[in-house]
């Protein structure tokens, strides 16, 4: 199967920050993505094959709810109940105006349109490009899509078992057609969160393909 581009479609480039990606000089990794720089060389090749390419960036206030430091006595990766469902903690990570926050500087994409800043209210965490956490609140990226005219969407990007995940979901959701390029994304990897996420996409069908399935 040979996918042809077509004009109205996006490569959508999910939280490709220093913080997901292994620490380098003591710069980023304060949740890498094993190996998560690895693909940053392939996502800047895809890039050029796209007109249009779209980039999201996790940009958390300090204090952020999804952060462990701000519940005394929990550890990073615990789940707690909040008042929009259940949050997996996390290390303090891409707080704004930090290094850490910063898109990799290997990231090569002169020409994205756009950049979707998420999970900048303390109070809710936002995987998705598309809505936070308590599913209710829009990032506004389906209105530029619309306003755009673009229809289909290729998510390449970290993590593939959270962000990529819920942005494919959600997008879908949206009435927009997900594709997700499995090869130029990696997981984080909880336990369970790969296999829930496989699940997820297929009942949805939502396509996991191999970049060189790109015509
Ligand atoms: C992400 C956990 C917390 C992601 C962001 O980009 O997948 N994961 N914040
Ligand atoms: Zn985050």
């Amino acid at each position: 199967m040979s996918i042809p581009l077509t004009p109205t479609d996006a490569l959508l480039v999910i939280d490709m920050q220093n913080d997901f990606c292994p620490a380098r000089d003591g710069i980023g990794g304060a949740l890498a993505v094993q190996d998560g720089d690895q693909i940053i060389p392939l996502i800047n090749q895809l890039g050029q094959r796209f007109h249009h390419v779209l980039l999201t960036q996790d940009w958390h206030p300090r204090g952020h709810i999804s952060f462990a430091s701000s519940h005394p006595g929990t550890q990073p990766f615990a789940v707690i109940d909040l008042p929009y469902g259940p949050q997996t903690l996390w290390p303090d990570h891409c707080v704004q105006g930090t290094p850490g926050a910063d898109l990799h500087p290997a990231l090569h994409l002169p020409h994205a349109e756009l950049i979707v800043r998420k999970g900048f209210h303390r109070q809710i965490d936002s995987y998705s490009a598309f809505l936070e956490n308590d599913h209710i609140t829009p990032t506004g990226l389906a209105g530029y899509l619309h306003e755009r005219d673009l229809k289909r969407l290729f998510l390449c990007g970290l993590a593939y078992d959270f962000c990529v995940r819920y942005s494919a979901l959600d997008g879908t959701a949206r009435g927009f057609e997900c594709i997700v390029l499995e090869d130029a994304t990696r997981a984080i990897g909880l336990p369970g969160s790969i296999e829930s996420t496989n699940a997820a996409f297929a009942a949805h069908n939502i396509a996991r393909i191999h970049s060189s399935q790109l015509a």
